[in-house]
């Protein structure tokens, strides 16, 4: 059925149960025609939807006789892959059989404050046991993902540590691709706990610049809060480790040919973790980031994502026989972080072999070249404040934590205006901040400068500075935050507004 026909119709019946006051909208959005809008529960709804998503509690076995209790999308992990085209119009209906109130947000997609899936952006709660239809034409091409954006605190069973996390892939109009076939692998922890403390410092970026009075304040910060006789605050630690949902040597293996070509999509679903991946005597041609096309293919040894953070990668199978694909971490992957390569032909046992260290350099995706100057930039400091909330860290970015009672946006941002942010870290810990509704481009990482990278993820390292320009082109509330579950519900987070 033709999308314009097919939108025609429900928005007619959509338009039938509105309000006579709230009609005026809907038809300017559909004139848009790449507009987006939405049903609540209680409208009628008998079209049927392109898509069914249907929250629940249910049963995950991970690994043999090793069964979860999590909520998940339509009873399995990770979520069902769904497959768009760039800019055709879908109904998706979204199902919520919890007792709890949901958001479904469109990582890394450029769409409406009504169907993005935040309720700090505006977006209306899935309602416990009822249901929510939006329609939107998903944009831009490439890997993006779904996953919930709700605030889990101190319980470790709902937001992301749970099993709501599904990938998304966006057909190009043109696919320029040079591959024989593609796998999907979503990685992700199970079996959530707090532990105290700790911190979980990695130095695998690159470059590896210190700013020296970010660190002084991180460090000073943090020494008198022990003086004070406060602990660390809590951390959260895994009992198991998963690829699409199975530990490794408990799914089925990626059977390949020698001389094949295949594009690895790989999502980092974990609600807190940084991972890293290697193949064991093979390297990855890195093609995507987030999803979006980089400026130059190039080959790495491995592949390191922050939280919600996507590459796509082509691998030559050049190099028979059974290996195991997994974390550089061995412990996480002997808990389960792997899973089988298997050439066609072999046999034995899979075995792995550790690269040589390498380090991960967003700038070596970039062109070399300075990027447009902004119009303005935004000077945006993080910070830790140690276990103090109930024993939790609170973050603050320009000395606010966020809070649910007032949303007050923090910048205002004028449309088709160019904009520079300029974070800096004062904290140890590493973050991976997270832009919704909008791409930018990376300007500078670590001090070095670069271009042509487009992400809506970055991580920005310890007592680092990263630099990242957007364009404000999708007016409404637009949601900044860290996408460590544990900092963005403890204070990481602050809204954009058009004025
Ligand atoms: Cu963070």
């Amino acid at each position: 059925m033709p999308d314009s026909l097919f939108s025609r119709r429900k928005f007619l019946k959509a338009a039938g149960v509105m309000a006579g006051s709230s009609l005026l909208r809907p038809v300017a959005a559909f004139g848009q025609s790449a507009g987006s809008h939405a049903q609540e529960a209680g409208s009628q709804i008998d079209t049927p939807p392109d898509y069914t998503l249907t929250i629940a509690v249910k049963p995950v076995e991970i690994a043999s006789n090793r069964i979860l209790s999590t909520t998940t999308y339509n009873g399995q992990f990770p979520g069902p892959l769904l497959r768009f085209r760039e800019g055709r119009q879908v109904t998706v209906d979204i199902h919520n059989q919890t007792d709890r109130p949901e958001q479904l947000h469109w990582h890394g997609q450029t769409l409406s404050t009504d169907v993005d899936g935040a309720a700090e952006e505006g977006t209306p709660y899935i309602a416990p046991h009822g249901t929510r239809r939006i329609s939107f034409a998903p944009k831009p091409s490439g890997l993006r993902f779904y996953h919930t954006h709700v605030r889990a605190k101190a319980d470790l069973s709902v937001g992301q540590y749970s099993g709501l996390v599904g990938p998304v892939y966006i057909e190009p109009k043109n696919n320029p691709g040079d591959y024989d076939r593609e796998v999907f692998l979503t990685l992700k922890e199970f079996e959530p706990t707090f532990s105290r403390g700790g911190d979980m410092a990695m130095d695998f970026l690159s470059p590896a610049t210190v700013v020296k009075n970010l660190k002084d304040t991180g460090e000073s910060a943090m020494q008198a809060s022990l003086a004070k006789g406060a602990s660390h605050g809590y951390e959260v630690g895994y009992g198991s480790f998963t690829i699409n949902g199975r530990m490794l040597g408990h799914g089925e293996p990626i059977r390949v040919k020698r001389g094949e070509r295949v594009l690895f999509h790989v999502l980092n679903g974990s609600a807190t973790e940084i991972r890293s991946l290697a193949l064991p005597g093979h390297t990855f041609t890195v093609v995507a980031l987030d999803g979006n096309v980089i400026p130059k293919p190039t080959q790495v040894p491995g592949l390191w994502l922050g939280t919600a953070e996507r590459i796509s990668a082509i691998v030559e199978m050049n190099h028979p026989g059974i290996w195991i694909m997994g974390d550089l971490a061995d412990d996480d992957r002997h808990h389960g972080l792997g899973i089988v390569v298997e050439y066609a032909g072999e046999k034995g046992k899979s075995q792995w072999v550790s690269p040589k260290p390498f380090r991960w350099n967003y700038a070596h995706f970039g062109r070399t070249t300075a990027s447009p100057e902004p119009d303005q930039i935004f000077e945006m400091k993080f910070a830790k404040q140690n276990a103090a909330q109930d024993g939790f860290n609170l973050w603050t970015i320009n000395d606010v934590a966020f809070s649910e009672q007032d949303m007050q946006p923090m910048w205002q941002v004028e449309k088709g205006r160019r904009y520079r942010l300029r974070m800096q870290n004062a904290s140890d810990d590493i973050h991976p901040i997270h832009l919704h509704r909008h791409r930018f481009e990376l300007t500078q990482v670590g001090g070095q400068m670069t271009s042509g990278v487009m992400k809506d993820v970055v991580m920005v390292g310890g007592y680092q500075k990263v630099e990242v320009d957007f364009t404000a082109d999708n007016p409404g509330l637009t949601l900044f935050h860290c996408h460590q579950q544990l900092h963005m519900d403890f204070g990481f987070m602050a809204l954009f507004d058009y004025i």
